[in-house]
């Protein structure tokens, strides 16, 4: 499985949104929990950190757009966890989640990023968000190395 490296980042002077979907809970409560840790690592304060739930992967972008409105983040961390059922609604959903979080990143110009996860079942999902490969602590670090490279070339 792929993962990726970060190398230190000094997060300290950002301020950073978080949009979390609340279904599958135990699995999204971790990776924001993991999240929240990557930043606090990168120094981001606690009073820096904006954080919504909301109830699926489907309402990650509208959510997001909201805060991008405010023009006061850094960047924007969009956490969920889709897993496919029986039928086809996790490509409707991850679809309407994957276009929607891109198009607030390009209207707003700041980093949105997509720490959802959509996996084939619960085991693949277990892995990613309470195991070895922290989606959720990637993510946040995904959003400090980002907002510190917009802030470089903008
Ligand atoms: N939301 C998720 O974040 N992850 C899921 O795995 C997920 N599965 C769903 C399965 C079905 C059949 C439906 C109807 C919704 C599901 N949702 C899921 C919720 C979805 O993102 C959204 O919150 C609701 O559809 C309400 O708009």
């Amino acid at each position: 499985m792929q993962a990726n490296t970060f190398a230190h980042l000094d997060g300290s002077i950002l301020r950073i949104g978080i949009v979390a979907a609340r279904f599958n809970q135990n699995l999204t409560d971790a990776m924001l929990a993991d999240c929240v840790n990557a930043l606090a690592l990168c120094g981001v304060k606690e009073s820096n950190m904006v954080t919504v739930r909301v109830p699926g992967a489907f309402e990650l972008p509208v959510a997001a757009a909201t805060l991008a409105d405010q023009r006061d983040l850094d960047a924007i961390i969009c956490l969920g966890v889709l897993i496919k059922g029986e039928t086809k609604h996790d490509h409707y959903i991850a679809d309407a989640c994957a276009n929607g979080i891109m198009n607030v990143a390009l209207g707003a110009e700041i980093p949105v990023l997509f720490g959802v996860l959509t996996t084939e079942n619960l085991t693949q999902a277990e892995v990613r968000s309470l195991g070895t490969h922290k989606k959720g602590w990637e993510a946040g670090m995904s959003a400090v190395e980002m907002a510190l490279a917009m802030k470089a070339i903008s």
